[in-house]
């Protein structure tokens, strides 16, 4: 049986002295590279992170199972055992530009169940934890039970890519859920965006495009509270692929399905 107060405690020591090491490095000149396009960007920070976080995982948990962005295991076949699914650090563009509103985001599943789940924005000092079953917290305080916002109340997490001419969905699709909801925000951070929607700051987050990385500690805590988690065709999310991604307080999933999702004609 996993001791799961001992890996939630290891956890929660790394993430942060992961946090003080990247700070540390503000000082230092980045090395930055792109990946799949001239937006991608990656440094030897984001590298660096993760490394640190495997080494220890692996020195105290052999038997743990990782899957990282940047590292040796971007990819696994299944998610058999414990698998920690980490994020070294989301929303590198941020970090490079702004040198905040990033996090690093980890996961810990056990044969697919979310167990463990760990946001750290690193610049504000705000640690979002969810141990399943036993409540979410920033740093001390503990987060209440989403309750239903109807859409012209609620602020959307929704990237302006998506309401443009862009490879995935017809950009006119979108525009009504734009101009009903009280307003949208895209703060650059998806695993952010979640710990917002869990801190009852934001009340939904869609994208056309998400990996396992950056939902997978964000959607333990945003069912913990009762929200709900799908792809956008309300579809169970699957840890292995990249997909489109919709999380939102209960009631209004449903709404946003129906009155601006509901033909799947995208
Ligand atoms: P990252 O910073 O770890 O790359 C920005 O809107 C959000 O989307 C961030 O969480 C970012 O994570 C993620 N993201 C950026 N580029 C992406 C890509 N090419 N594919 C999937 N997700 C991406
Ligand atoms: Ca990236
Ligand atoms: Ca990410
Ligand atoms: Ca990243």
């Amino acid at each position: 049986m996993a001791n799961w107060l001992e890996i939630d405690k290891y956890a929660k020591e790394w993430i942060k002295e992961a946090g003080e090491r990247i700070i540390k490095s503000f000082s230092s000149e980045l090395i930055i590279q792109t990946k799949s396009n001239k937006n991608d960007l990656v440094t030897q920070i984001d590298k660096g992170t993760e490394e640190f976080l495997i080494n220890k995982i692996s020195e105290v948990f052999p038997s743990h199972r990782i899957l990282g962005e940047e590292g040796i295991s971007k990819s696994l076949e299944d998610l058999k055992g414990i698998v920690w699914i980490i994020d070294p650090i989301d929303g590198t563009m941020n970090f490079v530009h702004m040198q905040r509103d990033f996090a690093i985001s980890i996961g810990i599943y056990e044969n697919g169940i979310g167990k463990i789940g760990l946001i750290y924005d690193v610049v504000a000092d705000e640690l979002y934890h969810v141990q399943k079953g036993n409540g979410v917290f920033m740093n001390d305080i503990e987060l209440l039970p989403l309750k239903n916002t109807a859409v012209e109340e609620a602020i959307v997490g929704l990237n302006a890519t998506w309401v443009t001419k862009n490879k995935r969905i017809d950009p006119t699709i979108l525009e009504p859920l734009v101009k009903e909801s009280r307003g949208t925000r895209s703060f650059g951070s998806a695993c952010l965006e979640l710990a917002y929607i869990a801190a009852g700051r934001m009340d939904a987050y869609l994208t056309l495009r998400l990996s396992p990385w950056d939902y997978a500690a964000g959607k333990i805590m945003v069912e913990e509270l009762g929200g709900k988690v799908t792809t956008l065709r309300n579809e169970p999310l699957d840890l292995l692929t990249q997909q489109s991604f919709f999380a939102s307080k209960p009631g209004l999933h449903d709404e946003i399905l129906q009155k601006y999702l509901k033909d799947g004609n995208w």
